[in-house]
């Protein structure tokens, strides 16, 4: 059996107000292409559908059409719910979703309850078992449903790792076993664009937690695309855009896994082309405007080095670089010797602090102002 591995789709995420939309459509089609083309028989989706729990009308568009598209190929999908997705919307699209046999799993729930999901295609039987994003405040409960022998275990990361050996059980030398999850795995590359506290402790689990028994551990959460080193062959699929510049230069793509019972899977990593470049660049505003060409189509973040602050040199960035999503001036600021601030004067202390800032003397206009404030909050205080 044939599997294609994608994640973290993040549908309906701005960068900088700017949406990505028309480059999400793009990248799904493209996943839709592989698809094809790869002979695929089932698509795993490891959480993170949607960039927020209530998505825009477009996003959801872009996921079912997705998934239309799938089922006019007879292609089968398990999705499973990660930290930015809402479960409970997930669980309204369920039971429509499984008439097309796109199987959605929310939580975690016990193997007999949907924990592990039966796939039979040309005779061979995938067992897949499915573990989505728990919050470290449900886990106790999440661990409780899972089976009562998991109670006597303590932590987040213990119990995932008995959620785990309860999800993998009935994996065998005649099945395909594939596990999905949507965690952090300690030791693994963030990009500073996921949620912080979700890539933390207590949210860090061994990769000792997963079985030896898996074809293929199929993982979300983490944006940049990563093998883990693992009991059984362990990848991050990652997003399939940068969606933010601490993921600029990660090179996007999907996985396909080809396996069969008994033997090492084949996997193999297929790069994605559809999305947008982000790009740090810096220069005068001159020198920007000589490369402005050579920035093709890319998102820019742009530190533009002027000799002080001026109102209106964003604006003057924007008109060049009309792909300019963040614009941070350069220059040169001086150099802050150590203040002595008890015993000295107020006024001098503000003059400091505004030409340390804004690299010119404040006017006469702004010192008169200031004495005026500095006067009525003394007269304040007492
Ligand atoms: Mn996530």
């Amino acid at each position: 059996m044939r599997f294609l591995h994608t994640s973290d789709w993040h549908l309906g995420k701005t960068l900088k107000g700017r949406s990505r939309s028309d480059e999400h459509e793009a990248a799904l089609s493209e996943i839709l292409d592989l698809v094809r083309r790869e002979q695929v028989d089932c698509v795993l989706i490891t959480g993170d559908l949607f960039d927020s729990q209530a998505p825009p009308p477009e996003s959801e568009r872009l996921a079912f059409n997705f998934f239309s598209e799938l089922r006019g190929l007879n292609v089968s999908a398990v999705i499973i719910g990660g930290n930015h997705d809402h479960p409970r919307r997930l669980l309204a699209i369920r039971d429509v979703f499984r008439l097309i046999d796109i199987h959605v799993r929310p939580e975690p729930v016990r193997p007999v309850d949907g924990g592990v999901i039966q796939l039979q295609k040309n005779g061979e039987r995938a067992e897949i078992a499915v573990l989505p994003f728990v919050t470290a405040g449900r886990i106790e409960d999440a661990a409780k449903l899972m089976g009562p022998e998991i109670e006597r275990f303590q932590g987040y990361a213990e119990r995932i790792a008995a959620m785990s050996d309860t999800l993998t059980k009935s994996f065998s030398a005649k099945t395909i076993n594939l596990l999905m999850a949507h965690l952090y795995v300690d030791g693994a590359q963030t990009s500073l664009s996921e949620r912080e506290i979700h890539v933390a402790k207590p949210y860090a689990v061994s990769p000792q937690t997963f079985p030896s028994t898996a074809h293929y551990i199929a993982l979300g959460h983490l944006h940049r695309p990563q093998e883990v080193a693992a009991p059984s062959r362990a990848m991050y699929a990652g997003s399939i855009l940068q969606l933010d510049f601490g993921e600029r230069d990660q090179q996007k793509r999907v996985v396909v896994i080809d396996a069969k019972p008994g033997r090492p899977a084949a996997v193999e990593s297929y790069p994605l082309a559809s999305g947008r470049q982000l790009r740090d660049v810096s220069g005068t505003l001159d020198e920007l405007k000589a490369a402005s060409e050579s920035f093709g189509n890319d998102l820019l973040r742009v530190t533009i080095k002027v000799d002080k602050p001026t109102s209106g040199t964003a604006d003057t960035v924007r008109d060049i670089l009309p792909n300019a999503l963040e614009i941070r001036l350069d220059y040169p600021r001086q150099e802050a010797e150590p203040m002595q601030i008890a015993g000295a004067d107020p006024h001098d202390l503000f003059t400091r602090f505004y030409m340390h800032q804004r690299a010119s003397s404040p006017s006469d206009e702004m010192s008169a102002l200031f004495r005026k404030l500095y006067e009525e909050a003394l007269d304040a205080s007492v």
